[in-house]
């Protein structure tokens, strides 16, 4: 079944919003064959994800109320985005089209599965809006994950593809080097962890995406490098890339040994790399963060030295002899990660429910 969805997206900051609210809407699009119209404040971030001329989402401007030409079968407001005054209003009376539905955060807490698909009346009109819970297991949301993703990912694997990948972006790997990507919010422990390697018996690239990591770069080198310089101390060499399109994004992250994310979309992109990951949650008030972080790692189960290095990661812990221990077990890892993100690759997508979803309810 065909339908027309509009997705309403309202940034709070970063990136997240928008790459999530971008993905869903170019899946939908091209996996599904569903008009998509993404409403966004913020459209001018689309663009750093790389524009899709396959893709026929039509991207409106925020408010974008009534003046879509067509009358869409699904409104999804992604992380709670109130639908604006026109499209509130033709969702009273419910049920009917459009069928409202709100994204949430994606979360690996066990809460979520109880509230994943409940409705909730809107006193005042009678308005139902559908929660949906991305996450881990069967009886939430799921993950986002293309259909082709996984295949492209296989294909790309030591592939020539791959090589020139690297050199075009400049990073060329040298003799015993582990590849490593960081994608961090400011106050991770940076400046501890490349003492770490810096003092190390392994040498390592790390590849910093522009306008990370900033202040922790300057202190530790004295200057931010520019974008492509490499910047060496002991046995840590650090590079400088591109903030990179979507595609290229995991294309980086299929090539890394290892890849700092965060956040929400980054993370799930490291999962279906298969390959280590060290995860850090967007920070809030009240330690919120370090609850999620947890109940993530009750899932992970993948042991010792990976629960401390993503606590020590988030502030929880000691960064030195987290990394140590995890450093040194990173090879033995491997599996642990991948067999994980095969785990949940058996799993039905998050396009795929949310489809099956609102086919339910129509
Ligand atoms: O930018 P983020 O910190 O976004 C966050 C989280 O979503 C968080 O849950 C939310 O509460 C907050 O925003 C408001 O991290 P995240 O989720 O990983 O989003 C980054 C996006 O940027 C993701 O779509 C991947 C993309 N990206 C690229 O396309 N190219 C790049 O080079 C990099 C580093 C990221």
């Amino acid at each position: 079944m065909s339908l027309a969805a509009r997705i309403l997206c309202r940034v709070v900051d970063n990136f997240g919003d928008a790459g999530v609210a971008w993905r869903l809407a170019r899946q939908l699009s091209l996996d599904f064959g569903w008009r998509v119209t993404l409403t966004i404040d913020r459209p001018e971030l689309l663009a750093r994800f790389g524009a899709d001329p396959q893709a026929a989402v039509r991207v409106e401007p925020w408010p974008g109320d009534g003046r879509s030409p067509v009358a869409e079968d699904v409104l999804i407001g992604a992380f709670g985005a109130e639908p604006p005054p026109a499209l509130r209003a033709a969702l009273a009376g419910g049920p009917r089209r459009p069928i409202w539905v709100n994204l949430e955060y994606l979360s690996a807490e066990n809460w979520i599965d109880g509230c994943h698909g409940m409705g909730s009346t809107k006193p005042g009109d009678g308005a139902i809006e559908h929660f949906f819970y991305p996450g881990f297991t069967v009886n939430s949301g799921g993950l986002l994950r293309e259909r082709s993703l996984l295949d492209r990912r296989a294909a790309f694997a030591g592939s020539p593809q791959q090589r020139d990948f690297l050199l075009d972006l400049g990073v060329a790997r040298e003799p015993g080097e582990r590849l490593v990507t960081l994608f961090c919010y400011p106050d991770a422990p940076v400046g501890a962890w490349f003492e770490a390697i810096a003092a190390g018996e392994r040498p390592h690239c790390v590849l910093v995406p522009e306008a990370t990591a900033e202040t922790a770069l300057a202190a530790f080198f004295g200057a931010a490098p520019a974008t492509c310089a490499a910047l060496r101390r002991g046995r840590l060499r650090v590079q400088r890339i591109p903030f990179l399109s979507h595609d290229d994004y995991d294309r980086l992250l299929w090539s890394a040994d290892l890849n700092f994310v965060r956040g929400e979309d980054s993370w799930i992109r490291a999962h279906w790399a298969g390959r280590p990951f060290v995860w850090q949650p967007y920070v809030q008030a009240g330690q919120a963060h370090h609850v999620k972080l947890q109940a993530f790692l009750d899932r992970f189960a993948a042991g010792a030295a990976v629960d401390a290095m993503m606590r020590a990661w988030s502030g929880a812990g000691a960064l030195a002899p987290a990394w140590a221990s995890y450093d040194a077990a990173l090879p033995g890892l491997e599996p642990a990660y991948r067999g994980w993100s095969a785990r949940l690759a058996g799993q039905t997508d998050l396009a795929t429910r949310l489809v099956e979803f609102c086919a339910d309810r129509l």
